[in-house]
């Protein structure tokens, strides 16, 4: 790798930050596996206290300044003034996440479900959340969905998927303009024979057929194993259907674990087709969000580590010196452009993210400043017996 000269490196630094990434609620509350959850000391004990967790690691790390939040895990009774209590600590409401998932009404389904009064209830729930875009000033609905089926012939199929696109029209319809519908795929849990939405095919077709303002969410970690992710990347790109990512981290199925952790070559390879087709502006509408759970590590030190994981995927990314790479491209000179890749990968980014860290006026290691700040001590003192609602609490 040849030394940077000043105005490709002022380039890179200028992308870094501008750099959106948005942290999850569920992610600072207690969660763990159906085993057993291992309560922390410290977790929010309400939306307000998940919102102060977050605006923390924005601080930190000048690239976080939103956060989701998943209904009703973080019900409050005046949205405005939740969207307005995360203002004022400098962050915003992110991605509206209805949960339509841990009811008992739900056992065979949400919106797919065949019996016709639990499918309203469903979709009814999906407009209030859209309602709560509104209130929040959110322009993201984020919806996934547990519905599936155990058995061949347990239902119909092609109806299920009838019953799914009316339920997301009527939200479709309801939502106001530059609020934008992410349908989120995943091939299977909770479900084992189908899952209605198992992938970005199926994703995919329900959002052309819903119109422009929808488009595909795509969570790393809901494929099955040896899936190119990067390669549906492109295709949702260049059909302008990639409307974000649920980074995470997978070993073996959902695992949820920190994004860039297990396989961070393949989120450099996700993160060189954003780079590559200039989708890292904020501009081009590509929601970088983190859906994580922190079981056993500390949970801000785990999402600020996440968040740098990111910055350090992106900041290769911006380093593949994409002439060299079309040349070598365009010369048929596959081990030549496999190098240009691979040298951007192998690339130690952290000083160039500590020096733009240090032109952002953060602290170049986010995580150190985390630990000098006595934030951890504060809330270990204040949020006694807390246990925010979340994953497995
Ligand atoms: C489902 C999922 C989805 C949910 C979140 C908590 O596995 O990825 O995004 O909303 O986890
Ligand atoms: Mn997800
Ligand atoms: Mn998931």
């Amino acid at each position: 790798m040849t030394e940077l000269d000043p105005a490709r490196r002022s380039a890179v630094a200028t992308a870094l930050r501008s750099q959106r990434i948005e942290t999850p609620s569920w992610a600072y509350g207690n969660s763990g596996t159906r085993f057993k959850v291992f309560a922390q000391e410290g977790v929010p004990r309400t939306p307000y206290e998940k919102i102060d967790d977050a605006a923390m690691v924005h601080a930190l790390t000048g690239v976080a300044p939103s956060v989701a939040i998943h209904i009703p895990w973080d019900k409050a009774d005046n949205y405005s003034e939740l969207a307005q209590y995360a203002v004022d600590k400098g962050i915003r409401i992110g991605a509206i996440n209805p949960n339509v998932f841990q009811e008992d009404d739900y056992r065979l389904g949400s919106v797919c479900n065949p019996n016709p009064g639990i499918r309203r209830k469903a979709t009814d729930h999906l407009l209030e959340c859209v309602e709560i875009g509104v209130a929040t000033g959110s322009t993201l609905l984020s919806l996934w969905f547990a519905d599936g089926t155990n058995y061949a012939g347990q239902d119909d199929i092609s109806a299920r998927q009838e019953r799914l696109h009316e339920a997301l029209a009527q939200a479709y319809a309801r939502m106001p303009d530059g609020m934008r519908m992410l349908l989120e795929y995943k091939f299977f849990e909770p479900h084992f024979y189908t899952m209605d939405v198992p992938d970005w095919g199926t994703s995919f077709a329900h959002c052309v057929r819903l119109g422009e303002k929808a488009q595909v969410l795509v969570d790393t970690g809901h494929h099955a194993p040896g899936t190119n992710i990067e390669f549906l990347v492109a295709i949702l790109l260049g059909q302008g259907k990639l409307g974000g990512f649920h980074f995470n981290s997978r070993n073996y199925a959902d695992d949820d674990l920190m994004v860039g952790a297990a396989d961070p070559f393949q989120l450099f390879r996700i993160m060189n087709e954003i780079v590559g087709t200039d989708s890292l502006r904020p501009e081009a509408g590509v929601a970088f969000m983190l859906d994580q759970c922190h079981n056993l590590e500390p949970k801000i030190p785990a999402m600020i580590r996440s968040v740098l994981n990111v910055q350090e995927s992106t900041a290769k990314a911006l380093l593949v010196d994409r002439e060299a790479l079309t040349h070598a491209q365009g010369s048929g000179d596959v081990l030549g452009a496999h190098a240009v890749l691979m040298d951007a990968f192998s690339t130690d980014v952290r000083p160039l993210l500590a020096d733009v860290r240090q032109e952002m006026g953060v602290d170049p290691d986010p995580i150190a400043a985390y630990h000098r700040s006595g934030y951890q001590k504060r809330i270990e003192a204040e949020r006694a017996g807390g246990s925010a609602m979340g994953w497995g609490a």
